[in-house]
Formats: structure tokens, sequence, C-alpha cells
């Protein structure tokens, strides 16, 4: 049987970003806005819970059996890469269920901001940063802010607080970007949301037509495991070629 096209399935699209910048907040947002046009599935990846799953199940916003947690268990930047065989296994399966999909949300877990997904796991990823992480975060680069396929800055209604100017924040991560999207958002602005909802909508019909190619926005960059049984109370590890070697040296 001939393989069926990526274009023929549901848009599988990634959500990364550091810890609690609003990347399950978002997702509830997408499936707020496009829940009852759109056939959608989530699926989360946390270390050691189903917190996020149990978070999204409990806003009331999808079918609380079109939201599956992958518990990913140690680095859980592996899961959304390196072995993706958790998430393809939760996506095909979510999919079957549910068929036919028209997209699937995956959310990584949180962690600093090194994580992108694999192009092999999803056709698009979006790349979430918040206000409240300082304005100069988006200067300081990485694969996910440099190369997502749209890159989030989130939480806009706190720049008062925190003293952040957004349009000067969004200016330098479209600098860093080389003109790539970037889009200023805050769950209790509607125009945002209408933004966030358009940008969804153009990516499934780009998918769709196949005029999409899923692009890899590059290698993480070497970041630090905390780890108990480790000497120095953890490691650094990339996720290059390496890996392999570097993995099973600290049984990780
Ligand atoms: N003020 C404000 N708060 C927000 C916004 N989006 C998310 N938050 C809050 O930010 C906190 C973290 O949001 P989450 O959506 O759980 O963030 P996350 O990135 O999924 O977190 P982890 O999965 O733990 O990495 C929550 O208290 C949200 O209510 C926003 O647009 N504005
Ligand atoms: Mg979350």
């Amino acid at each position: 049987m001939p393989e069926t096209p990526a274009s023929a399935r549901a848009l599988r699209l990634g959500v990364a970003g550091p810890v609690g910048t609003g990347k399950s907040s978002l997702i509830a947002t997408v499936c707020r806005a496009l829940g009852e046009e759109l056939r959608l599935g989530v699926i989360t990846n946390d270390i050691y819970t189903d917190e996020d799953a149990r978070f999204l199940r409990s806003a009331g916003v999808l079918d609380p059996d079109r939201i599956r947690a992958v518990e990913t268990g140690a680095c859980p930047h592996t899961a959304i890469r390196d072995d993706i065989t958790m998430n393809l296994l939760a996506a095909e399966d979510l999919e079957r269920d549910f068929s036919p999909l028209d997209i699937v949300l995956i959310e990584s877990g949180g962690d600093n901001l090194t994580a992108t997904f694999s192009p092999a796991l999803v056709d698009a990823q979006i790349f979430v940063l918040d206000v409240a992480g300082g304005g100069d975060v988006a200067r300081k680069g990485g694969p996910g802010i440099g190369r997502a396929d749209l890159l989030v800055v989130n939480k806009t209604d706190l720049a008062p607080y925190v003293g952040v100017d957004v349009p000067q924040m969004v200016a330098d991560a479209a600098e860093a970007r080389e003109g790539r999207a970037v889009l200023a958002l805050s769950k209790h602005d509607a125009e945002s949301v209408a933004a966030l909802r358009a940008w969804v909508l153009s990516m499934l019909a780009a998918h769709r037509s196949g005029d999409h190619v899923p692009q890899d926005p590059g290698p993480m960059a070497p970041h630090f495991h905390a780890d108990d049984e480790h000497p120095e109370g953890g490691f650094v590890h990339a996720h290059d070629e390496h890996e392999h070697a570097d993995a099973e040296a600290h049984s990780h």
C-alpha cells in the first residue's frame, strides 16, 4: 500500500519553549478559537506527570479523550527530537481514534531555550517566549527562537508590570529570525488571539496544499541536566550525532 502523503493526514503542530511561558495556555486558546470548526487533538509531554494534559482537560476546551499525555522521563527533549517513537505512536493513535483530525497539537516539556522538535514528528512548530522572561531573551537566539515557523512573544498584558517594551522585543525577535513570523500574544487580547488563529489556519492550508515543507530549526544547544547520581550533580549534553555515545556514558 502506498504511504499516506503527509498532506493527507492531520497537521502536526509542535509548541515548544521555556517552562511557564504559556504553551498549554496557547494550546487551550487555539482549541477555543478553532475547536468548533476543526477536528483537533492534543498531545502533551511531561517528564514525570500528566500535569499539562490534566490542565487542558480541566480547561474544558476539548473532549478530554482527545488530549493524551506522553510521560517522557529524564530528558524531555529526547522524546520530541531523538527518539520520537512515543510521540509518533500517540499522534497515530489519536488520528486513528478520531479519524479524520485536522490538527494534532504537541506540547513539548517546558525546559530552557534549546528545545526543538524533529521535523519527522511535527510539520510545523511554534516557539513560545513570554515578556516576563525579559525583553532581551529574544536576542539570545537559539534554534527555536531563530528558526521555528512562528515565534510567539506571550503575555503581552504583563509587559507594563515587568518593564518590557513589546514592539522592541518583537523587532529584536524579527531581526534574530531574519524576517520569519513573530506574533505578540496575550490570551486576554482578542485581536492577538485572532492573529494566532489566522496563522494556524494559513499553516493548515499550506500543509494541505503541499506548499509547506517541514523545517528543522537545527540541533539543540548543549544543556545541563541535574542528576543526583552523577558525581558533579548533573551533566551537560547535546543532541547531535555524538548524542548516543554521550547518552550511554551517562545512562541517560
Ligand atoms: N497574564 C497572562 N498570563 C498568562 C498568559 N498565558 C499564560 N499565562 C499564565 O502563565 C502561567 C503558565 O502558563 P502555562 O500555559 O501553564 O505555561 P506552560 O508553558 O505550558 O508551562 P509548562 O508546561 O509548565 O512549561 C499560567 O499561570 C497561565 O495562566 C497570558 O497571555 N497572560
Ligand atoms: Mg504546559
